[in-house]
């Protein structure tokens, strides 16, 4: 049976919010991090304080034990996003680099001259700067699909704007509109133009469930952080047959199988793409987060996170002077709502809700420039769920909103 989730409750996992400076936090950045359980707090404590020693190398048994628990990490990694093998998993600093490990282990060395690689209009920065620079060094050639006015991607034409293609790379889930992309449908009309499909899921992997194999796509990142983990590690998830066949990212120790002073051959995927002493504290951290995520369930923890949004975007419509952004129906978004107020630029509404109710919200261009740019505007504020959020807190969220057009003199 999974654990109920009653938020109240679970903000007591969660040691910030018994922190005497924190206690009345209403934390609404969780699109940016997320706070950490105890649970995971104790796990890299523990591992720290009796587990520590360097992954692969030692035939001693304090290493041999840190080894295990560092692969047991991977082997977790791969039940919870249902990839077929732990050796489909390949642990990386977060998202950014798991996308750039994909732009220069594998695009780099497979576009030309000509090539077509395309993405959509709602991409994060990680998203479109990687390949921005390896189709300036391939030349091959970028396009977007666009995003329309009601926030979701206009797939009209999209067999058109696949033609030809060699990688299609798009987000799961908006970290700005809060859209869910539907996944299934992109990889397959990609996979009907032969081209390579990479899931930015950044934001969904850790409010839903996620099924690699289903979804059929090529490669799939996402970051600890974002999930209850801590920061500096994230996972690039690869199908087997393209992990085999490209070429190292990095070089160094642990990625060999043999160096000789007239060249060297690779170690076996995964370790074939992780150079260097790995982050054993973050994947240790990674696996208590999804050992605590799963004593909820992630079905649970998506309509937690669904009713939440409901009830935010209902409360919210009614705010005078709202601009609310993304899709109406909060059955196709993430538990994220971008907005906003008037004319009051998104900082000052943000250090307002901060100084004046104890709100944390993020304000800014969310490193989606051009999606802001596309939707006419240079920033927005946004507020962004998790399992310690309740609906008290969206109350007040509601409540502030209306107090800052009377602060800020909105006529
Ligand atoms: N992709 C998406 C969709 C994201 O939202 C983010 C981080 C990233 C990639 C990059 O993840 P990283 O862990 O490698 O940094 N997004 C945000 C955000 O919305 N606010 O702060 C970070």
């Amino acid at each position: 049976m999974p654990r109920r989730l009653d938020p109240r409750e679970v903000r007591e996992d969660f040691p910030i919010f018994s922190d005497p400076k924190w206690r009345d936090l209403i934390y609404l950045d969780n699109a940016a991090t997320t706070q950490k359980p105890r649970h995971v707090i104790e796990a890299i404590a523990d591992y720290y304080s009796r587990r520590n020693a360097n992954v692969h190398r030692g035939v001693y048994e304090l290493s041999v034990e840190a080894t295990e628990l560092y692969e047991r990490a991977r082997r977790k990694v791969a039940e919870f996003i249902k990839a077929r093998s732990w050796r489909e998993i390949v642990f990386t600093r977060g998202t950014t680099e798991s996308i750039n490990l994909v732009a220069y282990s594998w695009a780099l060395r497979n576009l030309k001259r000509g090539d077509k690689v395309v993405l959509t209009e709602m991409e994060h920065h990680s998203n479109i700067v990687p390949w921005q620079t390896v189709c300036g060094l391939t030349g091959a050639s970028l396009s977007y699909i666009p995003v329309n006015e009601e926030g979701y991607l206009d797939l009209s034409e999209l067999d058109k704007c696949l033609k030809g293609a060699k990688l299609f790379a798009f987000t799961y889930a908006s970290n700005v509109l809060g859209t869910i992309n539907p996944v299934g449908e992109l990889v397959k009309a990609a996979r009907e133009h032969g081209a390579v499909t990479v899931i930015d899921a950044a934001q969904y992997v850790p409010h839903a469930p996620v099924d690699v194999a289903g979804i059929g796509c090529d490669f799939l990142a996402f970051s600890g952080h974002k999930m209850c983990g801590p920061m500096g590690i994230g996972v690039l998830y690869g199908r087997s047959e393209l992990l085999e066949e490209m070429e190292p990212f990095q070089g160094g120790g642990e990625m060999i199988r043999e160096v000789r002073l007239d060249g060297s051959s690779w170690n076996e995927v995964p370790w074939k793409f992780e150079a260097g002493t790995p982050n054993v504290e973050g994947a240790v951290g990674l696996a208590a987060a999804i050992d605590y995520l799963s004593e909820f369930g992630m079905d649970q923890i998506r309509s937690h996170e669904l009713r939440l949004t409901e009830r935010a975007l209902e409360l919210m419509a009614g705010v005078p002077k709202i601009g609310l952004v993304g899709p109406e129906n909060p059955k196709d978004r993430c538990g994220l709502i971008s907005f906003t107020l008037a004319d009051v630029h998104p900082h000052d509404l943000a250090e307002f809700l901060d100084a004046k109710f104890r709100i944390a919200v993020r304000a800014g261009h969310h490193c989606a420039m051009p999606l802001h740019t596309k939707l006419g505007l240079t920033a927005t504020t946004r507020a962004s769920f998790y399992v310690y959020n309740h609906e008290g807190e969206v109350e007040v969220l509601a409540r502030a909103l209306r107090e800052a057009l009377t602060y800020f003199m909105v006529s």
